[in-house]
């Protein structure tokens, strides 16, 4: 049993400038946790409800009530209560909650406390966090997938795909994998001033050019890696995340300028995947769009990895639906869809049990929390998505990893490319 013998929450900011919600806690008196929470520009309709305040001050997204939720409401109720367990913890509050998205207290209240005490237990039990998460004793570090160009909701470009990511799949450790990621980033840096492209970046940290074409953003991905002396399809791969809910409207789809319908989608996508070495693709369509998800996974899923995010928004039941109507093939795995540890950790144990891949993922708006590079070692997800090589809030969560590796020496491998599983 551990008691809550402190909490206290405060208004800070993310990434972005935007409000967001920090927890102190402390348990038995002795072991002290501080976390933070993230947030989406792309969010999906079925995410668990995000407390703000609406109003003038920041634009209407203060988070003033979810502060105060957790400083009156829930205080109340758990200071010097004891649980046994996260599972345990949650419940309390997703009862207190009493809704179907945590519209009462807000996703952002629930999950700091959820967060602050998954520390807590780890610090009290003398483990790292992915240690205490861990059952196995099996570590393994996660392949990254590292959004290099930035476009849709992140950036303000032409490029309608929201995420063109590298996959440093082909190596032996994790530490050579980020080392091609950065010399790539490096090397697309080098490409994009020679041709007069803007290297600005965008809200995950990777550039934000304002290219004529999605195509153009592979070749010159492409490009890139042979540049830094790589070799695409061998030793990295490309991922996408279209955020297609983002670009649907009327039963059509923004592709390029164009409005197509989702077979004409379908086909690009065939196409692209034939023309580079993809081998994931998020959200290639609407999150309401089941049938044709199916459509798709029939027709490319065992040479592709297909990622519901906005589909699944990391909930059992959506995933459990796209399961049996084999939608997909993958899901990602965001803490904030769902508002807490427990329940995100039941998400994940449903995908493992139905041979679905689950990729640990940051929000586009993100803190110097870096709880969820611990997560993918924990969970044996062997891909996080965690954006590019700049921005203090991307490389937090490489540096954690950075640490594991260093930490768990010969007894943590690196994923490579054994998670996708038509490649492995
Ligand atoms: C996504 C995410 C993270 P956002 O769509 O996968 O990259 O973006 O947090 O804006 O939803
Ligand atoms: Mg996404």
């Amino acid at each position: 049993m551990s008691k809550i013998t402190f909490l206290k929450a405060r208004q800070i900011l993310d990434s972005r400038g935007t409000p967001t919600v920090e927890v102190d806690m402390s348990i038995d008196d002795n072991f002290f946790s501080r976390s933070s929470v993230p947030s989406g520009a792309s969010t999906g309709k079925y995410e668990a409800v995000e407390l703000r305040d609406g109003g003038e001050a920041y634009n209407g997204k203060e988070v003033r009530k979810a502060v105060q939720n957790i400083n009156e409401t829930i205080n109340k109720e758990i200071l010097n209560k004891n649980f046994n367990s996260i599972h345990d913890f949650d419940n309390l509050l997703n009862n207190l909650d009493n809704s179907k998205n945590k519209s009462f207290l807000g996703a952002n209240s629930i999950l700091a406390c959820s967060l602050g005490f998954t520390k807590c237990l780890a610090y009290k039990s003398k483990s790292k966090i992915y240690e205490y998460l861990n059952e196995s004793k099996n570590y393994i570090l996660p392949s990254p997938l590292m959004n290099i160009i930035n476009g849709g909701a992140h950036a303000n470009n032409g490029l309608d795909i929201q995420e063109f990511m590298i996959v440093p799949a082909g190596f032996k450790t994790f530490s050579d994998s980020l080392k091609a990621g950065v010399e790539t980033f490096i090397s697309l840096k080098e490409l994009l001033n020679k041709k007069s492209y803007s290297t600005a970046v965008g809200d995950e940290g990777g550039f934000a050019p304002d290219l004529k074409s999605n195509e153009e953003a592979l070749e010159l991905i492409l490009d890139s890696i042979k540049l830094a002396g790589y070799e695409p399809g061998k030793d990295i791969y490309l991922a996408l995340d279209v955020a297609a809910s983002e670009l649907f409207e009327n039963n059509k789809y923004q592709y390029n300028n164009e409005l197509v319908d989702t077979n004409e989608l379908i086909s690009i996508y065939k196409n692209l995947t034939r023309k580079f070495p993809i081998i994931s693709i998020e959200d290639p369509l609407d999150e309401d769009d089941w049938s044709s998800w199916s459509e798709l996974t029939q027709e490319i899923g065992d040479s592709v990895q297909l990622v519901g995010d906005d589909l699944f928004v990391t909930n059992k039941e959506r995933l459990q639906k796209g399961i049996e109507s084999k939608s997909a093939n993958s899901i990602l795995v965001k803490i904030n869809q769902i508002g807490s540890i427990s329940e995100t950790i039941d998400t994940i144990k449903l995908a493992k049990d139905n041979n679905f891949s689950y990729i640990i993922s940051h929000r586009s708006g993100e803190t110097e929390d870096s709880f969820i590079s611990d997560l993918s070692v924990a969970m044996g997800s062997g891909q996080i998505k965690t954006g590019s090589c700049s921005r203090t809030d991307r490389t937090a969560k490489y540096n954690q990893l950075l640490r594991i590796e260093e930490e768990l020496q010969n007894k943590g491998k690196f994923a490579g490319l054994m998670t996708f599983k038509s490649l492995s």
